[in-house]
């Protein structure tokens, strides 16, 4: 089956810099011709983003926080003017406030576990219901970013954990909502990758050392083998998969020990 993704357009959200695992999605979706629009969080993200999609052609760049609604209904109509509809979405934008991926989990306070669920579960389906008018009649395809930590305890990440778990049960309530339109809806539950937002976690090197002497691949994945599992579940390829967590992670969910 040819990956037929010319010509199709894609909405991604949440480059930071050339590490941020959407880039690697973009690339992959930029490669098999699909035309592609970026949103950045904040002014301080404007220019390290514009200047990863001057080498994108045709692509676009908007600013969008996912918790002021009033920005992704202006990245909607910018969308509806430039590419009049939309086929695949990946969404890789996850927040909590340093304080709370710390210590115990307990101590994680009221505003941190709003925020954490706004911006890294809440968002999915805040983004999805608002570009659901130009998906509506193609067989489109939203696409998240998860973690082994919303199933199972990785010291830490506390709330972020809590926010996957939210984030795991919405792509499939969404998966159920958009079936009958032809839409389809997914997670990629990544291995860890040193990236922004794994800077400064306590203890990241060892995980990626566990990793590499546990996982049955014996080593860690890369952002670009998940941006392939991206494109993968973009394309016709994936038709008969949604409301699925794939895993990329060198197949460490296996493991009991
Ligand atoms: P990253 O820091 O490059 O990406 C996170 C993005 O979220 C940034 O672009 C940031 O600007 C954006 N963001 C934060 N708050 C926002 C807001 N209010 N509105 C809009 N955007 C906002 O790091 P990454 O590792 O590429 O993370 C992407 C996704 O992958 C996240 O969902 C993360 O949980 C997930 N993930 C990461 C790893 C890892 O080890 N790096 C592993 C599994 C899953
Ligand atoms: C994050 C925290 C604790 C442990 C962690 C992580 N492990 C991994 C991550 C083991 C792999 C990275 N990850 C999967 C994330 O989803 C990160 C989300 C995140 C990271 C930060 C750091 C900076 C900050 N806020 C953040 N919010 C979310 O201020």
């Amino acid at each position: 089956m040819e990956l037929h993704l010319e010509g199709r357009t894609g909405l991604i959200l949440g480059v930071a810099n050339k590490r941020s695992i959407a880039w690697a999605c973009a690339q992959a979706l930029q490669r098999e011709g699909m035309r592609l629009a970026f949103t950045y969080m904040g002014e301080r993200m404007e220019r390290g983003v514009r200047d990863l999609a001057a080498d994108v052609p045709g692509s676009l760049v908007l600013p969008c926080d996912v918790t002021q609604p009033e920005t992704i209904d202006k990245v909607v109509e910018v969308l509806k003017q430039e590419f009049g509809s939309l086929d695949c979405v990946v969404h890789g934008v996850a927040f909590a406030k340093r304080e709370e991926l710390q210590g115990d989990f307990y101590h994680t306070s009221r505003e941190g576990y709003m925020i954490a669920h706004e911006v890294s579960a809440y968002s999915l389906t805040a983004v999805t219901k608002r570009v659901l008018p130009l998906m509506e009649g193609r067989p489109g395809s939203i696409v998240t970013l998860s973690y082994i930590g919303g199933e199972r305890v990785v010291p830490n990440y506390n709330v972020m954990g809590i926010a996957k778990a939210a984030l795991e049960a919405s792509v499939r309530y969404l998966a159920h909502d958009l079936g009958p339109r032809g839409i389809r809806v997914n997670a990629i539950s990544a291995g860890p990758i040193r990236t922004l937002s794994a800077s400064g976690v306590a203890g990241f090197t060892d995980i990626l050392d566990h990793i590499a002497q546990k996982s049955p691949l014996r080593r860690n994945v890369t952002a670009d083998e998940v941006g392939d599992a991206c494109m993968f579940l973009a394309s016709d390829l994936s038709r008969g998969i949604t409301g699925s967590v794939i895993y990329v992670d060198a197949g460490f969910h296996v493991m009991g020990v």
